[in-house]
């Protein structure tokens, strides 16, 4: 997969992109990363790439041209180009799962008050992260892309792909417990010693439903 980045930021994204597992599925040559800076395809000598928005009020908006023109350098045919805003539809681990079908994410992050509205025609999807606001879209960007990667097939070793996984089951996940196996007087439950497999399985679900049911209700109505 290729994913490039729509920024006018792009030194934010090398520590993330090329980190852990991210690095790894580069080097294993499953990922191929790049910036594009809308700065780049501004006609105006000051390389401006917002401005006031008409009507008045606060902020700033994006201009469209650097912007279609930014996209348009990097779009093959069956790229997939998405837009990261609060107004999107809401991002999920299924959603993560389509994405990893796709050859090609163009991910563009919006600054300021966001872009103009002539530009949304550029996009094949408006997702949002959640509902809380930050100051850009790089770090939506990342987070979508770290959660479309490590769906990639061969990117997670044996070990860290679980197919018991919260949501992926729609449950939360099982409680862990690792060495030492009392902690200030806390136990490791008696049967994860059991060496039976099939009733660990079975403790581990109903201990999976009990912490959706206790921490997140709305995931239980949906499992
Ligand atoms: N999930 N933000 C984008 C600027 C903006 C506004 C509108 C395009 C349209 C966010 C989120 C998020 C803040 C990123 C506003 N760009 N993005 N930015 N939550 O809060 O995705």
């Amino acid at each position: 997969m290729r994913i490039d980045f729509v920024t006018l930021f792009p030194d934010m994204f090398a520590p993330v992109m090329d980190a852990s597992i991210l690095g790894r599925a580069q080097e294993k040559g499953l990922l191929e990363w790049g910036c594009v800076n809308p700065r780049d395809f501004s006609e105006d000598k000051h390389r401006k790439v917002d401005d006031r928005p008409f009507g008045g009020g606060p902020g700033m908006v994006m201009m469209v041209e650097p912007l279609e023109k930014a996209v348009e350098s990097i779009k093959k045919k069956g790229s997939k180009v998405i837009l990261l805003s609060p107004q999107g539809e809401t991002f999920t681990d299924r959603k993560a799962s389509q994405l990893a079908k796709d050859g090609h994410l163009v991910l563009v992050c919006g600054r300021y008050e966001g872009v103009d509205e002539r530009a949304l025609e550029l996009f094949d999807e408006e997702l949002s992260i959640g509902d809380y606001v930050l100051t850009g879209g790089e770090l939506p960007a990342m987070v979508l892309a770290d959660a479309v990667v490590r769906k990639l097939p061969g990117v997670l070793k044996k070990e860290e792909a679980t197919e018991s996984e919260s949501f992926v089951s729609g449950l939360l996940d099982f409680p862990q417990y690792t060495r030492p196996r009392v902690w200030r007087g806390q136990e490791v439950p008696e049967i994860l010693f059991s060496g039976d497999h099939k009733k660990i399985a079975a403790w581990r679900l109903s201990a999976a439903k009990a912490a959706t049911k206790r921490k997140r209700p709305d995931l239980m109505s949906r499992a």
